[in-house]
């Protein structure tokens, strides 16, 4: 009999450390144990083999260990159960992900972007400069007199702490830093923010986008200046539209010249967008003013260039009929989304 328990301890250890990933190997660990031809029962058959004043004493031994096996026997069908809820209820990995949602290029980038590529195409280098800009940069190095307007409180805003300071107003100051550090042949755009003192409407807010070019070299020419704006103005608009320049002036360019396209809503024959006269103005231009060209030591007898400015709004408005500036500021996702999938 002492034989049996040992052996009966042995097996406990065995038990003990048993486990049952699966289902069947649950059953398995039942039909070798617990089942009809299993240990529990060919240990009980062994009591006939124990002496009469001894039964007692090895069934409490034998009943022992039968439970000892069926509470484990339990224990592993209980986990089996635990880890299958695991499996099945919380995660159903068959189900779509949450969608996260993008964000749309702004259409004032898309439009900026269009403008910059037509650009770089023709050869002009993209520049970049300050927001907060220098009287010199912003007007004095553009022929701007002391007195002239733009200069005034009204149209600009000065820098509160130090008034020689000042918000960009146009993106020609960055053009007066590429003509102070480069030497013709100068070829820039300058896409970016400038700002001007106005009252907040539906035609005028207190910054808009520009993108103005610079061209200077030898033998350029007023031929030169409508033939690049022209090749632009078919890239952005259509091979279909048509232009025409108008006189005007501009301290910083001498001719000056408006250019007008063919209106694009009713194609010239008159609607409100062109105020019934068939055009609409997209931008301003000029040969650039020997003052401008001396004021960085370019020779303005062997050098002449043609600069341009347009604002992004503008082209915006045109080519998307956006009819209210604000829009562009208020981030409005029912004006945003509209502008999904276009390419800029
Ligand atoms: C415009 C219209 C005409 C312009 C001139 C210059 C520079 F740097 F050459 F002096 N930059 N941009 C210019 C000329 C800008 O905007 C309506």
């Amino acid at each position: 009999m002492e034989q049996l328990v040992q052996q009966i301890e042995d097996h406990r250890r065995e038990i003990a450390a048993a486990e049952a990933a699966t289902p069947e190997a649950v059953e398995e660990f039942r039909i070798r144990y617990l089942g009809t031809k299993g240990l529990v029962k060919n240990i009980m058959a062994e009591m006939k083999q124990v002496p009469n004043e001894r039964k007692k004493e090895f069934g409490q031994v034998l009943n022992d260990f039968k439970l000892f096996v069926e509470n484990k026997y339990e224990t592993l069908k209980e986990n089996l159960s635990g880890q299958q809820a695991a499996d099945t209820v919380s995660i159903d990995w068959s189900l779509p992900g949450n969608p996260v949602p993008v964000g749309t290029r702004h259409p004032l980038n898309i439009v900026r972007n269009q403008i910059v590529s037509i650009f770089r195409r023709l050869g002009f280098a993209v520049a970049e400069g300050p927001e907060i800009e220098d009287d010199w940069h912003n007007f004095g190095a553009m022929n701007l007199p002391e007195d002239h307007p733009a200069r005034d409180m009204q149209d600009t805003f000065y820098i509160h702490q130090n008034p020689s300071w000042l918000l960009r107003t146009h993106t020609s100051s960055v053009q007066a830093r590429v003509m102070e550090s480069q030497k013709p042949p100068i070829r820039v755009i300058c896409p970016g923010r400038v700002y001007r003192n106005e009252t907040i409407s539906a035609r005028a807010h207190c910054f808009f986008h520009q993108v103005e070019g610079l061209y200077i070299d030898e033998n350029v020419s007023f031929a030169d200046l409508k033939q690049t704006l022209y090749f632009f103005v078919q890239e952005m608009f259509g091979k279909n539209v048509k232009v025409r320049f108008r006189p005007s002036y501009f301290p910083f360019t001498e001719p000056s010249a408006e250019m007008d396209i063919s209106c694009l809503i009713c194609g010239g024959s008159g609607c409100n967008i062109c105020k019934h006269t068939g055009w609409v103005e997209i931008l301003g231009s000029g040969m650039v003013h020997p003052n401008v060209l001396e004021n960085f030591g370019i020779d303005s007898n062997r050098y002449t260039g043609f600069a341009f400015g347009m604002g992004v709004e503008r082209i915006t408005q045109l080519k998307y009929q956006v009819n209210d500036l604000r829009l562009y500021s208020q981030n409005d996702v029912r004006f945003l989304k509209q502008f999904t999938g276009v390419v800029g």
